[in-house]
């Protein structure tokens, strides 16, 4: 997430639950409670609404950046086939950032103000997707490690209260369940490849662990928004259970492959718990408020593409407009 302002027009403020109906407000909560799904046309608390609009917008956001770092060896992956499934999948990163947008204008945002909000540098997106991939190797350590992070998120919240949002998750969930399956192939052909090859995917890995590690959010404890999206069920675990389960599930296959996780104090303690070194969360701040190496490049390239799509919306947004009928 780049811009470093909140995507918010009025301030957010857990003040603002004094300010609603404390009936409704009960009423909603029971709701939450039951695990019923909130749904567009229901009554909601203001900040309910508003960070959902945060999240969502911020995930579409990271969709369609997202398709930048791995578009860019589109036509360098090694070999068609490869080049096919690169294709494929960045074309199913762009359609999760439609289902979102469209999750996220039932709430009220129209697709053009997170646009603007995008490209001004107002809203956020993922922090890994400002971090370039100067190798194939990296464009396949996104495709299998960032998606799985992403799975390991979004499985949870796909739980969550808000239908329009969880129904858009569990069909990106299938998608990104591909995209798992490919991102380690590429990864295990290079793991198990030349000396060359081993050495690519390695440095790859070590470029890529501590944005990783950075991609689940802040720790718990500094984390701003988690217990009002918690209490609220929009996230259904919080960033610390997000990368322990990630941590659980993937350095195992990581050593597998007999690759090294570039973190010397990594170990699973008694409890079951990992221990880490952690991420340089200074790096990450600067990262999410658009001073890492790409969020420049990463804005620019989607202004240009606003510009040149211009006439292509104006066209569509103005149905009443004849059309011209051809000579021939
Ligand atoms: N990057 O209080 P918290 C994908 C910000 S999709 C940038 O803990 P929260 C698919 C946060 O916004 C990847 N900023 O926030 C794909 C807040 O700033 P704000 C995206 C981050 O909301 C794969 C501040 O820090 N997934 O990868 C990040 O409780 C391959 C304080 O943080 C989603 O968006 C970050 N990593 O928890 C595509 C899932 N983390 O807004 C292509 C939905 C935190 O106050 C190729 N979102 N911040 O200015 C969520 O689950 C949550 O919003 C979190 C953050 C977990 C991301």
């Amino acid at each position: 997430m780049n811009g470093g302002g909140d995507t918010f027009e009025a301030p957010v403020s857990s003040d603002q639950e004094q300010h609603e109906d404390p009936e409704k407000l009960a009423m909603f909560e029971a709701r939450i409670a039951r695990g019923e799904k909130i749904e567009p046309p229901d009554w909601m608390p203001t900040l309910y609404r508003q960070q959902l609009i945060r999240v969502i917008e911020q995930h579409a956001h990271s969709e369609i950046i997202g398709t930048l770092p791995e578009g860019a060896w589109i036509t360098r992956a090694p070999g068609f086939r490869r080049k096919m499934g690169q294709m494929a999948k960045v074309q199913d990163e762009v359609g999760h950032a439609q289902l979102l947008y469209s999750a996220a204008e039932t709430l009220g945002k129209t697709r053009e103000e997170m646009m603007n909000d995008l490209i001004s540098g107002k809203s956020k997106y993922s922090n890994v997707f400002n971090y370039p991939t100067p190798t194939w190797a990296d464009s396949t350590v996104i495709s299998w490690l960032i998606d799985a992070g992403a799975i390991v998120n979004q499985l949870a919240n796909a739980k969550g209260s808000y239908g329009p949002y969880c129904r858009a998750l569990e069909r990106i969930c299938v998608e990104e369940s591909f995209h798992l399956k490919y991102g380690h192939d590429a990864v295990v052909h290079l793991a198990t490849g030349s000396a060359k090859q081993r050495e690519m995917i390695q440095a790859a890995l070590n470029r890529w662990w501590s944005p990783i590690m950075m991609f689940f959010g802040p720790p718990d404890k500094t984390s701003v928004h988690t217990k009002a999206l918690m209490k609220w069920k929009v996230k259904m675990a919080t960033n610390d259970e997000c990368r322990q389960q990630f941590l659980d599930m993937y350095v195992p296959k990581i050593g597998d492959l007999g690759l090294t996780v570039p973190d010397p104090n990594l170990r699973q303690n008694a409890a079951g718990t990992w221990e880490y070194t952690e991420p340089d969360w200074e790096e990450f701040k600067q990262v999410i408020n658009g001073n890492g190496p790409c969020n420049a490049e990463r804005l620019a390239v989607r202004r240009t593409a606003e510009e040149k799509g211009a006439w292509v919306r104006e066209a569509l947004l103005r149905p009443a407009a004849q059309y011209t009928t051809p000579l021939a």
